[in-house]
């Protein structure tokens, strides 16, 4: 006899707790950069639980891991998932959230005693934040055909540490060939990362797609000088060419408007001394639109701007694509679908598009999928204090749960 599923709150909020002292810091979060060590004891405990819970675990060869809840059939599984791996000031919830509570309604229906029609697969995807090794979203973009594994492998660190040995040293480089399992429907869980829902007043967001994300890295040579005696006609200053990019970003952003959105994350100058002009810079720009023609215009504007400051500077540059990916908007029946679910639990769902890239946008390109988002509390992430109510975590594990049985019955 089946009863009806229910989420167990206080075991996923145990759960995430757990997972958050794993590469824990300072401030309540968890760095668990991709392929660490860290990483790796965050993989054998999320892995343990998933063998604990009677899963049919399976490791692919970009080191995604897979785990299988039977159905009364076999086939494609419906799947849901996320990521574990984190940014270097990551928080409890980011990616994490998702997986955990893929897992709860395993358990749940576990505990109402029911079988699906088809297989639920729980999975965790590798190097979803790009933080490490570059482009982000690896694992899944691997799976979904869009990257190969001897390009993936290849991807280095800055300190020089190929992806693929960092995978065999962390005992995570499977068997399975990616892509082996193609699921019939994709659902992620995920905290907003954003103020949206929150200015809002809602708890459930029913993403609509992913903006477009295009991430480049510049390298700047010019001359080391001494700072006091060197005229500054005479100058060929890499950091001033890296300062003038990151203010143009910024002017850039605020004449486009609309959803156009630049960064510089990274910025590093060598010597790095006081008193030496700097003849390298090493920095990122990190542009992303809903739109993808905005998207491109950003760039070009981007790149002429940081030429033509480094030609006036007598300084040279170069520029590497990092990772690039066109706006995805998720299938229409899969978002209604979402929208439903969230009414007939009370919410009130609102439609809106991830300004964060998501393993979802990759496993789009391979079956209907969807996203339902939570709140971020004053919209902060990638930043130790994260947080979303323990209400609005259980809300979405909810939604999430009766989103996936309507997929794994039909
Ligand atoms: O950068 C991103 O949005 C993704 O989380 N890697
Ligand atoms: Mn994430
Ligand atoms: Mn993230
Ligand atoms: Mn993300």
């Amino acid at each position: 006899m089946t009863t009806t599923p229910v989420i167990d709150g206080i075991h996923l909020h145990a759960r995430l707790a757990a997972l958050a002292r794993v590469g824990a810091i300072d401030g309540g979060g968890c760095a668990r950069l991709a392929l660490t060590d860290a990483d790796k004891d965050g993989r054998d405990l999320v892995v343990g639980w998933m063998r604990a819970q009677g899963l049919a675990v399976t490791v692919d060869a970009i080191g995604n891991v897979f785990a299988v809840r039977a159905g009364r059939e076999d086939g494609p599984p419906v799947m849901t998932g996320s990521h574990i791996d984190t940014v270097r000031t990551g928080g409890r919830f980011d990616g994490n959230y998702g997986v955990l509570a893929g897992l709860e309604v395993c358990r749940a229906f576990d505990a109402a005693g029911l079988v699906t029609r088809h297989p639920l697969c729980v999975a965790f995807f590798t190097n979803e934040e790009g933080a490490r090794f570059q482009p982000d979203m690896m694992g899944s973009l691997v799976h979904a055909g869009g990257l190969s594994l001897q390009e993936a492998y290849a991807a280095t660190d800055t300190s020089g540490l190929r992806l693929g040995d960092e995978l065999e040293r962390i005992g995570y480089r499977g068997r399975a060939a990616p892509g082996t399992i193609r699921p019939r429907a994709f659902v992620e869980l995920h905290i907003e990362q954003g103020p949206v829902l929150e200015e809002a007043g809602r708890t459930i967001g029913a993403v609509t797609g992913v903006q477009g994300i295009s991430w480049h890295e510049f390298v700047v040579s010019g001359t080391a000088a001494h700072a006091g005696t060197t005229p500054m006609r005479l100058r060929h200053d890499a950091g001033y060419v890296a300062a003038a990019a990151a203010t143009y970003v910024r002017q850039l952003t605020h004449d486009m408007g609309g959803a156009q959105v630049g960064t510089v994350g990274v910025s590093e100058l060598r010597p790095n001394l006081i008193n030496v002009i700097a003849n390298h810079a090493r920095f990122t720009v990190d542009l992303r639109n809903t739109d993808e023609a905005l998207l491109r215009q950003a760039e070009q504007r981007t790149f002429a701007a940081i030429d033509s400051v480094a030609q006036a500077e007598g300084a040279a540059v170069e520029r590497r694509r990092l990772a690039r990916f066109e706006p995805v908007v998720f299938d229409a029946a899969m978002v209604a679908h979402v929208e439903r679910v969230a009414r007939a639990h009370g919410h009130d769902p609102m439609r809106l598009p991830s300004g964060a890239g998501h393993d979802a946008q990759m496993m789009a390109r391979l079956c209907p999928t969807a996203m339902i988002f939570v709140p971020s509390v004053t919209g902060l992430s990638h930043n130790v204090a994260e947080y979303t109510a323990p209400a609005d975590l259980e809300a979405g594990a909810a939604v999430l749960l009766d989103v996936l049985l309507e997929l794994a019955q039909a």
